[in-house]
């Protein structure tokens, strides 16, 4: 079977880059080449160069493994994702990068990228654990193992901190502008974050660098959606049907895809409002919004699913009860939020009943469960933090955290950067409290949930009525 690339023959359905890619210069560098950048900032940027064509080609680059760029490399630079629903399949070739590079294997190459002031912007998306964000304090972990090699060995950087850190110490040598850094991934104002994760990291070599970026970086905060599965074979194949090649980025995707990001860029970006993206002074209520309705509910409809020995979240939306649970929550969850502008919340959350249901979409309970101690403050717990200040029991995020522990417990295994810690409080689960050990590991639970008897009790009674206590 031929393989995807410049010159393959694609039937006329497959829709195809609508610009020049022969054209096309580099002007972003996009951190973290996984299945969910390619079925999103990817999509938006080649709908910004089919509007407004511009040098905004993107360099891909991937920290650890090699496989993706080497993939990348033998496609051209190409590759498909199909949008799935229950009207059918459609097939797209996304064409908006222009290079790729593994910087486990390719260093000095990154950082030439990034010094270069043909780049403007730089995106990320490297999972919540990548950053080294201390939850207790929201300022960097030292002991985060990125983040301790960075702050040795600077100029060598390992981790995307690092990488930030040090193409903006080169900018500034060569008395180039900085390039604006925006991170897309699930965190709470997550630009800002960022923003004072790199800080930090470059005052501990250099007071004056951290002044520059203070003063002429940007790190507009940004909110992103699409529900973007791990490939499977099943998806390979499915694409080798569509395109009549082989296809090994091919990727399944839902049709729904948002972007809201604040409009603070230094020198200029893409024109991505052309793929739907939306521009707002404030994206914090869409991002709060975002992550307790959607991740919230993801995380609680995972576990429920592990629980109950089902595969896919459209498996667990097909049981009415546990379906049931979802919208209670986000019901529940909704009265922590302010208004959103433009935003309908009730139309909101039906939306996302009918995406988690979407029966052509195999999204893994398991992968969603991947990392859970990561996603938990921004997910759960802020949200029940905020129930209590309001007067409110919690409820829904009790049972939420609940379900999560008796579901560790269920399998006996989690694949999460705390594992140790979390399959330990797993294995304590016995008595009138058996939430007591997860609730003593260090800095994952807030001092206000620590102290809420009654809502820790509600946890209790969740894990009680699965027999996991
Ligand atoms: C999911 C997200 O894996 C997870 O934890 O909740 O990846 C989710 O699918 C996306 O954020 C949707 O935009």
């Amino acid at each position: 079977m031929d393989r995807l690339s410049r010159g393959t023959r694609l039937p006329s359905t497959v829709h195809q880059p609508q610009f020049d890619r022969s054209k096309l210069m580099p002007g972003i560098v996009h951190i973290g080449l996984g299945a969910f950048h390619r079925a999103h900032q990817a999509v938006f940027t080649q709908r910004a160069l089919e509007r407004d064509f511009g040098p905004f080609g993107i360099v891909a680059v991937n920290l650890r493994s090699p496989e993706p760029v080497e993939a990348l490399a033998a496609q051209d630079g190409l590759y498909s994702i199909t949008t799935r629903s229950e009207m059918g399949d459609r097939s797209e070739i996304i064409g908006a990068t222009v290079d790729w590079m593994c910087a486990a294997t390719d260093r000095d190459r990154v950082l030439a990228v990034l010094a270069d002031p043909a780049i403007r912007v730089v995106t990320m998306t490297v999972s919540e654990k990548a950053y080294g964000l201390d939850p207790a304090t929201g300022g960097l972990n030292l002991a985060h193992p990125a983040v301790a090699a960075d702050i040795k060995t600077p100029q060598a950087p390992t981790g995307v901190l690092g990488y930030i850190v040090e193409g903006l110490a080169r900018r500034r040598a060569a008395g180039a502008s900085p390039y604006t850094v925006l991170c897309c991934d699930n965190l709470p104002s997550n630009g800002r974050v960022v923003r004072r994760l790199v800080l930090e990291m470059a005052a501990l070599r250099d007071a004056a660098l951290a002044d520059w970026i203070a003063t002429y970086g940007r790190f507009p905060c940004s909110m992103v959606d699409r529900i973007v599965p791990a490939a499977t074979d099943a998806t390979r194949d499915r694409a080798e049907n569509l395109l009549g090649v082989h296809d090994a980025l091919a990727i399944d995707t839902e049709p729904f895809l948002q972007w809201v990001i604040e409009d603070d860029f230094v020198s200029g970006r893409p024109a991505w409002e052309a793929g739907g993206a939306i521009f707002a002074d404030n994206v914090e209520p869409y991002e709060k919004m975002k992550l307790r309705l959607l991740n919230g509910t993801h995380t609680l409809l995972a576990h429920l699913g592990i629980l109950a020995n089902l595969d896919y979240i459209r498996d667990v939306m097909a049981i009415p009860e546990l379906a049931a649970r979802a919208r209670t929550h986000m019901e529940e969850v909704v009265s922590t939020l302010d208004p959103v502008p433009g935003i309908d919340l009730p139309a909101y959350i039906d939306e996302l009943v009918a995406r988690f249901s979407n029966p052509t979409i195999d999204h893994r309970n398991i992968q969603i469960s991947l990392d859970t101690t990561q996603k938990l403050p921004q997910r759960l717990l802020s949200p029940a933090v905020d129930a209590l200040a309001g007067g409110e029991t919690g409820a829904a995020t009790a049972y939420a955290v609940g379900v999560w522990m008796a579901a560790v417990k269920k399998r006996g295994e989690c694949d999460d950067p705390r594992r140790h810690e979390v399959l330990a409080a797993a294995a304590k689960m016995d008595g009138p409290d058996p939430s007591a050990a997860f609730f003593a590991i260090p800095g994952l639970f807030p001092p206000e949930l620590l102290a809420a008897r009654g809502w820790r009790d509600r946890v209790n009674a969740a894990i009680q009525s699965f027999n996991a206590g």
